[in-house]
């Protein structure tokens, strides 16, 4: 009998031991899961960190030609130029998409000019019309007068003038990154 209650009572024992190894095995297999999940959370954090650092350098990537070459969107009205200061770079090829709202009744000729000599610009657009001027900007890096000479009182009307800003080829990028 005594020889039987022993077994059984160390057969219990053993269970309980058994359990309590289950529970600590399940217990480290949650801890090793949130330190996965902790794992992924922290690569998913340096891969945003990462991603919005790509982005702004990437974005002012994209802002640095668009002030100094490529496209470049300008208005003629009876108010002037608008933008009337445009920044282009010495040298580059710039694609000016001009357009203008005013009617012809208002304009001289039915035109408004564009007329910069010195950077060899001397272009007509047509009332209520859009036009794009491929335009080679010289190699003279500067600041000049552009004014429209068939109306608004021509060169002499301080309304119809505005200003062109040649930078130097490759200083544009550096002075933005500068400042
Ligand atoms: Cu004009």
């Amino acid at each position: 009998m005594t020889t039987e209650t022993a077994p059984r009572h160390d057969r219990r024992a053993a269970t309980t031991a058994q359990r309590r190894a289950q529970r600590e095995q399940a217990r480290a297999a949650a801890r090793g899961g949130s330190g996965r999940a902790r794992q992924l959370a922290f690569a998913g954090i340096v891969l945003g960190v990462l991603a919005i650092g790509a982005f702004l350098a990437f974005g002012d990537f994209l802002n640095r030609p668009a002030t100094a070459s490529g496209e470049i969107n300008i208005q003629s009205s009876m108010a002037g130029f608008t933008p009337a200061v445009i920044t282009v770079k010495a040298g580059s090829t710039v694609t000016l998409d001009w357009w203008t709202q005013d009617a012809a009744i208002h304009l001289q000729n039915g035109v408004h000019t564009m007329v910069a000599p010195d950077l060899g610009l001397n272009e007509a657009l047509p009332a209520e019309s859009s036009r794009t001027v491929t335009w080679t900007v010289p190699n003279k890096p500067g600041t000049y007068d552009v004014w429209c000479e068939s109306c608004c009182g021509g060169k002499d009307s301080p309304t119809m003038h505005g200003k062109i800003v040649v930078q130097p080829a490759d200083s544009a990028g550096e002075a933005r990154g500068a400042a």
